[in-house]
């Protein structure tokens, strides 16, 4: 790093919420490219995943998040920690909540408690993100700020679309105008601090989560077991293993004569080639591994 550079405005941006708020597509949007996965069901992001954003005049570093909930489960707890831990040490908050769901009175108070419970940790500036509104009558936006103004002394609260990018680009210059001047924390030709081998098993992590049903995303964990690139054919090679809790487990992310994994493996393939910008060989396999989300060292291995 060059020691004399000019300061740029730079710093680090959580993106925080409840699960399925939005925040990997928000976090891709600004990205301008796919590093987290995202899907439709809640409890997708399981680790912290920076995406960095350069001009000659910034260097934001977003950090994609777990979802806020409350959970039992030792896999959750560590996720939820993953999220809160992100809370310290930056300079910005982007709290983010879905409000496409018309939710019964008690419920949608219930939930701006357990809101307000977790933005109590937040000791920095923050800004509200009210995502989904393309779901939404438009009528509907200034009396939701209002109601989201009121849980936290909130430096603005914006109406967005993270699908679509409407609102977006005003919620970035907020973000530019709130952050200090500083120097680049990253050189300024890397996305993520992520490494590919991660990003590649996150992928296929998306895929079981896309193509099973019912409680398998839930119980699936991904083991990139090997990594190579051929130096003459640039083409990569991966062994990875999708662990399950059961062997029951097991039948049903390989399916009817193997239908499931190779659908799986096909939709991997594709998105990792497009990451990779090469030709892929994906092997997968499926492996049990009984209790896995209760077994510390494995969460470990798993960056949790
Ligand atoms: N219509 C609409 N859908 C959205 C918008 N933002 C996200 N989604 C969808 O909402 C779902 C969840 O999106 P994610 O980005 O995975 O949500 P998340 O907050 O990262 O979820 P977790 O990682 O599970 O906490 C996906 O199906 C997205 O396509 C939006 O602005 N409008
Ligand atoms: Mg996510």
């Amino acid at each position: 790093m060059d020691l004399f550079a000019k300061p740029v405005t730079s710093g680090l941006v959580a993106i925080v919420g409840l699960p399925n708020a939005g925040k990997s597509t928000l976090l891709n949007y600004l990205l301008g490219q796919k590093i987290s996965i995202v899907t439709p069901k809640p409890q997708t992001t399981r680790n912290r995943i920076v995406g960095i954003v350069n001009d000659e005049k910034y260097q934001v570093v977003f950090v994609d998040t777990p979802g806020l909930h409350k959970s039992s489960d030792p896999l959750n707890i560590e996720m939820v920690k993953v999220a809160m831990d992100s809370l310290t040490d930056v300079d910005l908050v982007l709290f983010m909540v879905d409000v496409s769901l018309p939710l019964p009175p008690k419920v949608q108070d219930k939930k701006e408690q357990e809101i307000k419970g977790y933005l109590e940790q937040v000791k920095c500036p923050a800004i509200m993100v009210l995502n989904k509104i393309d779901l939404i009558d438009k009528r509907k936006i200034l009396p939701l700020i209002d109601a989201y103004s009121n849980l936290f002394p909130f430096k603005a609260v914006f109406p967005a679309s993270a699908l679509d990018g409407d609102g977006v680009d005003i919620l970035f210059k907020e973000i530019l105008e709130l952050l200090p001047q500083g120097p680049r924390y990253f050189p300024e030709d890397i996305p993520t601090d992520a490494s590919e081998r991660f990003l590649c098993g996150e992928i296929v992590r998306e895929k079981v989560f896309l193509l099973t049903g019912q409680e398998i995303p839930y119980s699936t964990a991904i083991q990139v077991e090997s990594f190579k690139e051929d130096s003459n054919t640039k083409m990569v090679t991966i062994h990875a293993s999708i662990v399950v809790d059961k062997k029951s487990q097991k039948g049903i992310v390989i399916g009817k004569g193997g239908k499931k994994l190779k659908s799986i493996g096909i939709a991997a393939r594709r998105d990792i080639e497009k990451l990779l910008g090469t030709k892929v060989l994906l092997k997968l396999w499926v492996k049990v591994k009984k209790n896995w989300a209760q077994d510390e060292n494995f969460l470990k291995e798993l960056g949790l």
